[in-house]
Order: structure tokens, then sequence, then C-alpha cells
């Protein structure tokens, strides 16, 4: 493992993990300049192959949308911190990337993703966000509450107004290269773009191999590129595996708070 004892117990323990400087400056321009240009093309039709969300451009289906992406499925630093939260046995959820509009003005209500909560295995969902901008206290980052991964609960179970400021909560800020592995268990939103600049993220969002992809990734990515992927790929994507195949093809797309 690539990391040291007392991080793997900040993941265990907070349910949050910020590693500073992950990416190399070629992989993160490569980064940014695949998200623009896809949100150029794609304008108005963004992220429509999951959810759209008010306040920000998304992007779904990444795995399908370019080689740099595919980088990031085997960051084999990252699948050992996934590994600590999920074990060994998980594939790739879903790939999008998420840019939080300049005065964007929207908060995303605290949430799980996919509203999941651990079941007798333990924990299902882990998602990574790899920041191309800053994250800033005012351009919309991240707000989490720490250990809530372990409550066993949704907020929307408990609090009242899952907008308003959580006594415990914490911002996930960084600069642009930072990656964050989060639990997804944890209670966490994104928070207003107060600035004149998006905020870009990707986000590589992994679950156990007992449940649903969010994105079913056999449907989606086309047969052109999957003739190009590598087995460990494959694997990760789940795109040989029967199982999946019966829990995520007609499962329609889970997101924690969008409709
Ligand atoms: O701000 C981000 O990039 C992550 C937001 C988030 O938690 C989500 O879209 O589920």
């Amino acid at each position: 493992m690539g990391f040291s004892p007392i991080q793997q117990r900040k993941l265990d323990e907070a349910g949050f993990l910020v590693l500073p400087d992950f990416m190399t400056p070629d992989l993160l321009d490569r980064l940014r300049e695949r998200v623009d240009a896809l949100l150029t093309v794609e304008g108005d039709l963004a992220g429509s192959e999951f959810k759209q969300e008010p306040g920000c451009c998304r992007l779904a289906n990444l795995i399908e949308k370019g080689t740099v992406f595919r980088e990031l499925l085997l960051e084999p630093r990252i699948l050992d911190l996934v590994s600590c939260v999920l074990g060994r046995q998980f594939k790739l959820s879903s790939m999008n990337a998420r840019s939080a509009n300049p005065h964007g003005n929207r908060r995303q209500p605290l949430h799980c993703d996919m509203n999941a909560v651990p079941d007798e295995a333990g924990f299902w969902v882990c998602n990574t966000v790899w920041m191309l901008d800053d994250f800033t206290e005012l351009n919309g980052p991240i707000r989490a509450v720490p250990g809530t991964h372990r409550s066993g609960q949704l907020p929307q179970e408990i609090l009242p107004d899952l907008s308003a400021p959580h006594p415990q909560e914490v911002l996930l800020t960084g600069s642009a290269g930072t990656v964050i592995v989060m639990n997804a268990h944890l209670w966490h939103g994104g928070i207003e773009n107060q600035t004149a600049y998006p905020r870009r993220a990707v986000h590589g969002f992994f679950c156990r191999r007992d449940k649903p992809q969010q994105q079913y990734q056999g449907g989606l990515i086309s047969a052109e590129t999957q003739a190009t992927l590598t087995l460990p790929m494959r694997q990760l994507l789940a795109l040989d595996d029967v199982l999946n195949d019966e829990l995520s093809a007609d499962v329609a797309v889970r997101s924690g708070f969008l409709k």
C-alpha cells in the first residue's frame, strides 16, 4: 500500500482523505482540456445521460469520452484507498465531471451518494474527487460532516434543513491537482460558487461488486471503445460480469439528491 496507517485511519474515521499534489501538471492540463472541450461540444445536453443540475454543468459517461479518464480508473494508489473503504471486490459505478458555475449561487443539499446506507457487509460506495481547479472557501468546495459515514442514517432522516450549515461541517479545500478520496456514505454536498470562475472536478465513483452501478457501463460504453479496453479496465468496469448485468442493466440511474 502507498499510504500510511495515519492516512488510512483518517479515511476510516473522518470519512475522507485529501491528497494534495496528487496529479502531475501534465495530467491536470489534459483533464482540463478534455473537460472544457466536452462541455463546449455537448452544450445544453451536457450531463444528460445521467442528470443535469441547476447552477452547474455536468458531464457523464467519461470512460467513453477520452483516454485521459481511463488513466484515472487504473491509478493504483487510488484503487488501494478505495479498497480500504470497500474491500477488494469493487467496480466503477460512474465517472462524471461537475463544474460549479461562476456565481452559480446554489448549494447541494447534504446527501449520501446514491442515498446509500451501509449494509450488513459494510460500506458500499466510495467517491474520488479530482480537483481541476483550486477548491477555496469561496468557489464552491464540498462541505462534509466528519464521521457521519458511520451514522447508519441519511441526512434527510435527521436534519430539518439539508441546506443549512451543519455545526460539525468542514470545507474540503485544496489546490488544483489534489484528489479527495471520500467514503460516499459521508454526509456531504457542494456549496455555492461565489466567484467569477468555474470550479471543475472529475468524480470517479466506485461501489462494491454486489451493488448496482450508478451508470451501467456495459450499456453506456460503445462497442468501439470497449474493444480498446485492457483486461484490468474491463474488470473495473464490470464489462464481463453477469452479476453486474443483472444488478445494473435495468436500474434507473440513482443520485443522492438529483431528481
Ligand atoms: O462539488 C463536487 O464536485 C462534488 C459534489 C457532490 O457531492 C456531488 O455531485 O454528489
